[in-house]
């Protein structure tokens, strides 16, 4: 990237000399430099060099109602001064974290009105990991350990959110998963469904969580964990047939089944969360991201009333974080929350711009290079392929860095995993802007395609 704004370089030599980056190439950013974001308004993003980027990730996944929104600036300046911090242990609480519990109580599903406040996804799952443990201890079965979880399913980098999650990057650098976490099969079609049709492979994809179960023994398993659609992994929206038989296997085991609603949750689907969507009945929610739009760091579990009554016989819950509930970050949630309410920002997800988006991104299904385009709510998949009948990809060439770079090139942020690239643009985002966003992507597809050929 040339640069004219001297400041730029400046940022960029402190990124080298001081910072060291989440997710990153150590190398090629020391090489290259960060591109470093200076301002945000709506779905747009500014760089240091003046470029104005339409913001197709949401910031990563998170920024619901879009950037700029003074009243969630007011609601924490106003919570600062009133009261920037007190922690909610040893028999203590606020009215930040009180009410905004009360608030998602009400807009969880039915039957699930508490909630466990943590600082991040990552740490709603170690918090989901002491907890379904400690449940069945106090169910009298403590023999009861192991999660079960899936293969490039998302669930944080902490060491707990790592072992869960199923990326083997991660579990590589530092002897991932722990001990009690065993992973199976994703219900990736495009990518692993061979000559199975979609459905077919849904049904053989969710009896792998049955055999899973048998194998271990249904007195070792604590809990199934998923997320209703994967994010990270590569927006991985299931068959038809996966969630239903999900379903009817969750019901003939004792097991807990723990939704990972990060990404999901808060209306990323047009509903509330992923499991009202699919009608699934969670007995644990993660959450994070929508919660507070990412304005402010928060994350918590959302625990099902049976469970509570089991964990609220049981005495100390010897788990909690300094930041648990913080009350300018519930202050952000609330005014959030409130935000997404009053102007109806998921109904008109539902009925209004998801459908738009949906049909406008199907349009680059004809697209030469693209072997599938899917997606549900504002989260849209764009394969990119060699050939489209065989699913075959353009082996080594990383397709999809190079079309993220041309995305960044020309004022959009898609995410590449792998050669799948993928978008969850804020749910505020105008006809107009998805208009916007599927010209800019068809153009990268042309210049990925142009760039390719030589
Ligand atoms: N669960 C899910 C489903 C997530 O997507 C987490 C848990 C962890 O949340 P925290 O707040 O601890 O980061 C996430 C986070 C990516 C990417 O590459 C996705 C996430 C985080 C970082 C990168 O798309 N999701």
């Amino acid at each position: 990237m040339t640069t004219h704004n001297p400041q730029t370089l400046a940022w960029q030599a402190l990124s080298g000399e001081h910072h060291l980056a989440p997710f990153s190439d150590y190398k090629q950013l020391k090489e290259k430099g960060p591109r470093i974001i200076t301002k945000a308004h709506g779905v747009h993003l500014w760089d240091s060099e003046g470029n104005k980027i339409l913001d197709g990730m949401a910031g990563l996944w998170c920024v619901a109602i879009g950037y700029g929104r003074d009243e969630l600036a007011d609601a924490a300046s106003q919570q600062m001064r009133e009261l920037p911090y007190y922690n909610l242990f040893f028999q203590t609480a606020h009215p930040p974290a009180l009410e905004l519990a009360k608030v998602v109580a009400e807009v969880a599903p039915e039957g699930m009105s508490h909630v466990f406040f943590t600082g991040s996804g990552s740490e709603g799952n170690d918090t989901v990991l002491r907890l379904v443990r400690h449940y069945w201890t106090l169910k009298g079965q403590p023999q009861k350990k192991v999660v079960i979880s899936r293969l490039n399913g998302y669930h944080g980098s902490t060491v707990a959110g790592a072992s869960l999650g199923g990326m083997s990057g991660m579990h590589e650098q530092g002897d991932l998963p722990i001990p009690g976490i065993v992973h199976i099969a994703q219900p990736y079609w495009f990518g692993e469904g061979g000559d199975m049709s979609p459905d077919e492979f849904g049904i053989w994809a969710a009896d792998q969580l049955e055999q899973k179960i048998l194998e271990l023994g249904v007195d070792q398993v604590a809990a199934f964990i998923a997320e209703p659609i994967q994010g990270a992994g590569g927006v991985i929206i299931p068959p038809d047939s996966y969630w239903p038989r999900i379903k009817e296997i969750l019901a003939r085991y004792d097991i807990l089944f723990v939704a990972d609603e990060v990404i999901c949750g808060f209306g990323r689907t047009g509903e509330w969360f992923g499991s009202d969507y699919y009608g699934l009945k969670p007995d644990l929610m993660t959450i994070a991201k929508g919660l507070t739009s990412g304005y402010i760091p928060m994350g918590g579990v959302i625990v099902r009333n049976e469970v509570v009554k089991v964990i609220n016989e049981g005495g100390d819950f010897n788990h909690g974080f300094t930041y648990s509930g913080h009350p300018v970050a519930a202050a952000v949630a609330l005014e959030n929350i409130r935000i997404l309410r009053d102007e109806k920002i998921i109904e008109r997800v539902k009925s209004k711009t998801a459908p738009y988006l949906q049909k406008r991104l199907r349009e680059l299904a004809e697209h030469p290079l693209v072997g599938e385009v899917r997606g549900l709510g504002m989260l849209g998949a764009i394969e990119l392929v060699a050939d489209k009948q065989t699913r075959q990809r353009h082996e080594g060439l990383g397709v999809g860095m190079i079309c993220r770079q041309f995305c960044f090139d020309n004022g959009l942020i898609m995410r590449a995993v792998g050669d799948t690239m993928i978008i969850a643009p804020p749910l505020v985002i105008s006809f107009a802007e998805i208009d916007e966003l599927i010209e800019k992507a068809r153009l990268c597809l042309d210049l990925t395609l142009e760039a390719i050929n030589g």
